[in-house]
C-alpha cells in the first residue's frame, strides 16, 4: 500500500450499510481472490461448509442468504490471499531485516508455504523438512532437566481437536504450563463467573435476542469485533425493545446501524437507532453505575414497589442481604462522580431494567481487562440475579468471546489449573499420570522467561509476543529461549523474536481441504453460546507442504515421547477417533460426540444455569461482595489519564488490514490517542497534538510511548483510547485482574510525557 497521509474525518454515517459492503469488495480485491472469495464466503456458516475463522458469535438461527460479515470476509480474504512467502523470500531478506518491517507489512506477505529453521550463521530461515523439524522440537523437549522448563501456548482459533490432543500430550510430556490467549481475554469470565453461577459460560442461546426484552451491551464494540451481532440487535430495536450501550466511546455501530443484509435498508438508505440509552461511561466506571442502578432498584422497593424478583432470590441464591447493604452504603456522590454518570441516566437505566421482564447482559474486553474484571462480572451476574434473568427465555448473561474456538479450547483441556476430576478421567483414559501440579498462565509464562526457568517455547497459532503487557521485556525474554516454534498461517513479529533455535510451522487453514488417509477431515469448534458445529474446509491449501495442526501436534507428540503408549498416529487418518477420546474424557459433556455432530447444526452443550442448576459449592447462585466503587486501583495524581488499549475496525488482534478506523474518523494512522478536548487544554496541548506516552507505575521501569497524535474525540474526562498492539509496551506485565491474571488492558495509568509538536489546528 503507498503511504497515505493520516486524515481524520468524523464518520456521521450509520455503521454498515453500504460502506461495509464497500469495504468487504474491497478487501477480496486486494487480496486477488475476488471468484475463490466470494465462492468460499457463499459456504461460510453454513451447513457442511466452515466456521468463520473471525469472531465467536454463532450462527443466526433467521434463515438468510449470506452469513459473514464486513470483518469475517476481511478475515477469509487475508486466508484465502493469492500472495505467498516462500523460501525465496527468506532467501532475501536476514531477520533483522524483516525486523524493520512494520507488522501490516510482514502480514501483507502472504501465506507461509513450508517448514523453516532459523540459521544463525546466515541470520535467516532456512527450509528444513518436516521429519527435521519434529525431531529438533523432540531434542529441545527431552533435554529439558524438567517439563515445566517449556511453555505451550494456544490461541483461540485452534479447533476443539487439535487442542485436546495438544492437552493430552503436553500433560503426557508432564507439565500444565498452558499460557493461552484466553488469559489475556475472558479469563475473568471463565474464573470469576464460576464463583457466582457455578459455570464459566455464557447462559443465552441465540432465541434469546428474539424474547428478551431489554438488552444491555457492556464495554464491546459490537460493529466492529462480533458484526454478526448487530442483526440481533437491529432486529430488538425494530420491535421496540431497549438497548442501553455502556462505553467511554460513541461506538458508531451502537449509535446508528444500516443492516447490509436488509435489503429494503440498503436499499433506501435507511437505519437503525441501536442505543436507546448511551452510557457514557467513565473507564472503570462500570462497578459504580451497575451499584448505582441496583441503589436506585433498593430504593424503589423500599418505597413500596415490587421489583425484585423475591422467589428467585429465595429459592436459588444466598448472600442477598449482605450484598444489598453494601450497595446501600454508597452515596449518590461517589456513584455519580466514579461512574461519571448523572443521577437521572442511572434512574432510566434502572427503569427499563425494572420493566422488563427478561433481559440479557452483553460484555466484553471493556469489562474483562480491568485489575478486578472478575470481580466487576460477578457483579453483573448478581445485577441479573436480583430480576431472576437466569434459566428463563430472553434472559442471561453473554460474554461475547473474542477467538471463534477461545471457548471450545478451554472445554477441552487448554487449563494451566486443571481439577482432579478432569486430571483423573484423562489418566483412566490415556493410561499416564497427568502432573497435578497448576502450570502458567501468560504472565506466569513471560515471568518463567525472564527468569531463565523457561526455555522452550511452542506456540500454537497466535501472535504471543504482540499480544502479551510490556513489548520489550517479552522480546527479550523470547530471545533467551533455548527454542521457539511458531506453528502459523502467517508470517509475524513472533517469528523474528526467536530462540537460539527457531521453528515455523505452516498450517493448513480453516477454510482450507484437509485431506487425511482416511478421507477429507472436518473439525469442530464451540461458539461463544456453546453450540459445537463442525467446520470443514473447502479451497485447495495455499501449499501442498502445509500439515494439519492436528498431524502437527502429533508428529511433535511421538517425536518428544518416542515410548509413548497413545497411537498419536492414528488420530492423524481419522478425526472421529479424536472426537471418540473426548467424550471419554468428557462424558457428561461430550457423550455420544461422534454421532451428534452428524446433524449439520451442530449439538448444543448443557448449561446448568440455564435449567436453574447451580454448580457451586453452595448450590445456590450467590450475591458476591465487591466492596467499593473502583475497578482498578485509584492514583491520587492529577496528571494520571487511563489509557485504554482497544482495536481498530481494520485489525483482527495483531493482524492489521489496514491503518484506518473508518467509524472513529480516522485514515492512514494508528498511532492516536483518543482524548476529551478540555483535557487536552488541561494540559497546554493545541489540537493533534504529538506527544510521548509514559506509564505511571511505582516499579522503577519506564515504560513510554513516542509520536502519538492527539485527537478530539468525545471521551469521558480522564479517559483516552488507543490502539493494541502499538500501545503494549505502556502495560505493565504486572497490571493484571487480580482473579484471574489477565492484563488490566483497558485501564493503563499514563501521563503525557513530552510534547514532540505543537500539531496543527
Ligand atoms: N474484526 C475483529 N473482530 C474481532 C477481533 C478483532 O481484533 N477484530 N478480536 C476478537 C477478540 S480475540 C476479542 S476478545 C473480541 C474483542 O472485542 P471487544 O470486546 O469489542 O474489544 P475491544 O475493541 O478491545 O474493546 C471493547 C470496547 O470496550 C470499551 N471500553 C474500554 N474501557 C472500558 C470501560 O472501562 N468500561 C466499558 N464499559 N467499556 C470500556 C471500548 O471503548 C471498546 O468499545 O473481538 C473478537 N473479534
Ligand atoms: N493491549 C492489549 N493487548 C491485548 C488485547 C487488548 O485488547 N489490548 N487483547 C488480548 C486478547 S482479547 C487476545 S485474544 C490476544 C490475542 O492474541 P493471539 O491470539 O496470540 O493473537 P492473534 O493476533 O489473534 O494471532 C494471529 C496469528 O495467528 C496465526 N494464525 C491465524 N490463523 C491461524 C490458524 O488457523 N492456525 C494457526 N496455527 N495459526 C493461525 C497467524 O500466524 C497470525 O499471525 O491479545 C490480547 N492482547
Ligand atoms: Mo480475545
Amino acid at each position: 500500500m503507498a503511504e497515505q497521509k493520516p486524515r481524520f474525518e468524523p464518520y456521521n454515517h450509520p455503521a454498515g450499510g453500504w460502506g461495509a459492503a464497500k469495504a468487504t469488495a474491497k478487501v477480496l480485491l486486494e487480496q486477488s481472490v475476488v471468484a475463490k472469495g466470494s465462492r468460499a464466503l457463499l459456504s461460510m456458516n453454513k451447513p457442511g461448509g466452515f466456521k468463520c475463522p473471525s469472531c465467536a458469535f454463532p450462527d443466526p438461527d433467521r434463515e438468510k442468504s449470506l452469513e459473514f460479515c464486513e470483518n469475517g470476509a476481511k478475515a477469509l480474504a487475508v486466508e484465502a490471499t493469492k500472495k505467498r512467502v516462500t523460501r525465496a523470500f527468506f532467501e532475501q531478506h536476514t531477520v533483522t531485516e524483516l525486523m524493520a518491517q512494520s507488522d501490516y507489512w510482514l502480514e501483507e506477505q502472504g501465506r507461509l508455504t513450508e517448514p523453516m529453521r532459523y540459521d544463525s550463521a546466515t541470520d535467516r530461515y532456512v527450509p528444513v523438512s518436516w521429519d527435521d523439524a519434529y525431531a529438533m522440537i523432540g531434542d529441545h523437549l527431552r533435554a529439558l532437566d524438567n517439563p515445566d522448563q517449556a511453555e505451550f501456548y494456544t490461541s483461540g482459533r485452534t479447533s476443539n481437536e487439535a487442542a485436546f490432543l495438544y492437552s493430552i500430550f503436553v500433560r503426557a510430556y508432564g507439565t500444565n504450563n498452558f499460557p493461552d490467549c484466553s488469559n489475556m481475554c475472558h479469563e475473568p469470565t471463565s474464573r470469576g463467573l464460576p464463583m457466582s453461577i457455578g459455570m464459566g459460560k455464557g447462559t443465552i442461546v441465540m432465541s434469546d435476542f428474539d424474547k428478551a426484552e431489554a438488552i444491555f451491551v457492556i464495554g464491546q464494540n459490537t460493529g466492529t469485533n462480533s458484526p454478526r451481532m448487530m442483526s440481533n440487535l437491529v432486529h430488538a430495536r425494530k420491535h421496540g425493545v431497549p438497548i442501553v450501550v455502556v462505553n467511554p466511546m460513541p461506538e458508531r455501530a451502537l449509535i446508528r446501524f444500516t443492516e447490509p443484509q436488509d435489503p429494503v435498508q440498503m436499499a433506501t438508505f435507511g437505519s437503525t437507532a441501536i442505543a436507546s440509552e448511551f452510557v457514557h461511561i467513565r473507564i472503570g466506571g462500570d462497578l459504580a453505575f451497575i451499584k448505582g442502578v441496583m441503589k436506585a432498584l433498593f430504593e424503589r422497593e423500599n418505597a413500596g414497589e415490587n421489583i425484585l424478583d423475591r422467589d428467585f432470590i429465595a429459592e436459588h441464591t444466598t448472600g442477598f442481604d449482605a450484598m444489598r447493604e453494601e450497595v446501600m452504603t454508597r452515596s449518590w456522590d461517589d456513584i455519580t462522580r466514579i461512574s461519571g454518570i448523572g443521577e437521572e441516566q442511572i434512574r432510566r437505566v434502572a427503569d427499563i431494567y425494572a420493566r422488563s421482564r427478561a433481559t440479557i447482559v452483553c460484555y466484553g474486553m471493556g469489562i474483562t481487562q480491568h485489575q478486578q474484571g472478575a470481580r466487576m462480572i460477578q457483579q453483573l451476574a448478581s445485577f441479573l440475579m436480583l430480576r431472576g434473568n437466569f434459566g428463563k427465555p430472553g434472559a442471561g448473561i453473554a460474554p461475547i468471546r473474542g477467538h471463534s474456538n477461545v471457548q471450545g479450547d478451554r472445554t477441552v483441556g487448554i487449563d494451566e489449573k486443571p481439577t482432579p476430576a478432569y486430571l483423573d478421567r484423562v489418566r483412566d483414559v490415556f493410561g499416564f499420570e497427568p502432573p497435578r501440579e497448576h502450570g502458567h498462565h501468560v504472565v506466569e509464562s513471560i515471568k518463567a522467561m525472564i527468569a531463565g526457568t523457561a526455555k522452550v517455547f511452542i506456540g500454537l497459532g497466535g501472535n504471543f509476543i504482540h499480544a502479551v503487557p510490556d513489548t520489550p521485556v517479552a522480546y527479550e525474554a523470547m530471545r533467551r529461549l533455548n527454542l521457539t516454534v511458531g506453528i502459523a498461517t502467517k508470517l509475524n513479529r513472533g517469528h523474528l523474536v526467536h530462540g537460539r533455535d527457531a521453528l515455523i510451522l505452516p498450517v493448513i487453514a480453516r477454510s482450507e481441504i484437509d485431506r487425511q488417509k482416511g478421507g477429507v477431515q472436518f473439525i469442530t469448534i464451540e461458539d461463544a453460546m456453546s453450540n459445537v458445529t463442525s467446520s470443514k474446509g473447502i479451497l485447495e491449501p495455499a501449499s501442498a507442504n502445509l500439515r494439519s495442526e492436528i498431524e502437527i501436534v502429533c508428529r511433535i507428540a511421538r517425536a518428544t515421547l518416542p515410548d509413548s503408549a497413545i497411537p498419536w498416529e492414528s488420530y492423524i487418518d481419522d478425526y472421529d477417533l479424536i472426537r471418540d477420546k473426548i467424550a471419554a474424557v468428557y462424558p457428561n459433556i461430550y457423550e455420544g460426540f461422534v454421532e451428534k455432530i452428524q446433524d449439520p447444526k451442530g449439538f448444543h452443550l448443557d448449561i446448568a444455569p440455564r435449567r436453574r442448576v447451580w454448580l457451586t459449592p453452595s448450590g445456590k447462585a450467590n450475591f458476591l461482595l465487591f466492596p467499593g466503587l473502583d475497578v482498578d486501583d485509584p492514583i491520587d495524581d492529577p496528571a494520571m489519564l487511563r489509557l485504554s488499549t482497544i482495536r481498530s475496525h481494520d485489525q483482527f488482534n495483531t493482524t492489521i488490514y489496514s491503518n484506518s478506523d473508518r467509524y472513529r474518523g480516522v485514515y492512514n494512522d494508528r498511532m492516536i490517542l483518543f482524548m476529551n478536548a478540555q483535557d487536552r487544554a488541561d494540559r497546554g496541548l493545541p489540537p493533534k497534538a504529538r506527544v510521548a506516552l509514559e506509564t505511571i507505575a511505582e516499579d522503577g521501569i519506564t515504560r513510554r510511548v513516542d509520536g502519538l497524535t492527539v485527537l478530539d474525540y468525545p471521551m469521558p474526562r480522564g479517559a483516552i483510547a488507543g490502539y493494541y498492539p502499538e500501545l503494549n509496551p505502556l502495560l505493565p506485565l504486572g497490571h493484571f485482574d487480580e482473579i484471574s491474571g489477565t492484563p488490566a488492558a483497558k485501564s493503563i495509568p499514563v501521563r503525557i510525557a513530552a510534547i514532540e509538536t505543537a500539531g496543527t489546528a
